[in-house]
């Protein structure tokens, strides 16, 4: 009996320990130079970007934003020039030209031109994001009302959910409403195939710092990828419209070295052996009116 105790307890704490290495070796990686994805006070454009995807992203932005200027530019030039050369001191008897066949063939076709110009790297862009070429492994995201299920189909098929961490529990480093209690976790430099499906109504998976936003939509299964360049905590959120509680699905991506990544995996696919406690079911959450999670998953 004593023996048997003796053992349990051994093996207790040889589970916790391992836990609590896996844990320190995440964190630690956040000491080296880790970036955080997240939006900030006062966020002007686009967040930094954290992988090749969003690197794409800004580049495109950039290029949209400069021929915008330029035309915005010409539109406030011409009527500048136009309010005062016409004006009635200046021209007393207006002009009473109706068309001008040189200038009407030349504003239909520059604008084509300049969507034409927009459209080739625009479709290049959705084309690079939509599937990973040569994916290192793939992660199953599953969009549930309300919250995230995810799968790692390669290291063991082990899954979990994740849920948002309560106002009252957040920790150093934590941010309100965007931090959870069980992260995904890829390997730094690694190209993940995502799968993406909804298990009730139409959710959307998107983490802009990695430059990814895709529908996870009951019946199908979406595929896109994502790759964190540099370790780093990367957040997003489900910003489909999905029911009462969608601002309970907020995404958090921490990219950690690939041997980290392994360590994790390994005592991810022990503690998720047998599922995590189920997640409340809807109704539970609004009928509660409870305000912590924890509260709404007792
Ligand atoms: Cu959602």
């Amino acid at each position: 009996m004593t023996q048997g105790i003796a053992i349990l307890r051994a093996g207790m704490v040889r589970a916790g320990f391992g836990l609590a290495i896996a844990l320190a070796l995440v964190s630690a990686a956040f000491a080296q130079d880790a970036m955080v994805g997240a939006p900030v006070a006062w966020g002007m454009g686009l967040q930094e970007s954290g992988g090749p995807i969003k690197d794409a992203i800004h580049h495109f932005n950039t290029m949209v934003f400069w021929i915008i200027v330029v035309i915005t530019l010409f539109v406030l030039a011409l009527l500048v020039y136009v309010v005062w050369r016409f004006r009635a001191e200046a021209n007393p008897v207006p002009s009473r030209t109706a068309h001008h066949t040189g200038l009407e063939i030349a504003w239909t076709v520059i604008p084509v031109l300049i969507l034409v110009v927009i459209a080739i790297p625009s479709f290049r862009l959705i084309y690079y994001q939509d599937r990973a070429v040569d994916a290192d492994f793939t992660i199953n995201v599953q969009g549930r009302q309300w919250f995230w299920h995810y799968g790692y189909p390669d290291h063991g098929n082990f899954t979990f959910d994740s849920y948002p961490v309560a106002d009252g529990d957040i920790g150093q480093g934590q941010i309100r409403g965007l931090s959870v209690d069980n992260p995904l976790v890829i390997p730094v430099g690694a190209s993940v195939r995502i799968l993406t499906t909804g298990q009730d109504v139409i959710h959307s998976f998107f983490v802009p710092s990695l430059g990814v936003q895709k529908y996870t939509i009951p019946g199908r299964t979406l595929e896109t990828w994502i790759r964190a360049d540099r370790p780093g905590v990367y957040y997003g959120q489900c910003n489909q419209i999905c029911g009462v509680n969608h601002w309970f699905m907020p995404i958090e991506v921490r990219a950690v070295p690939r041997e980290q990544f392994e360590a994790w995996t390994a005592e991810a696919r022990t503690r998720f052996a047998q599922g995590l406690p189920p997640g409340p079911p809807p109704s539970a959450v609004v009928a509660a009116g409870s305000t912590t999670i924890a509260e709404a998953r007792r």
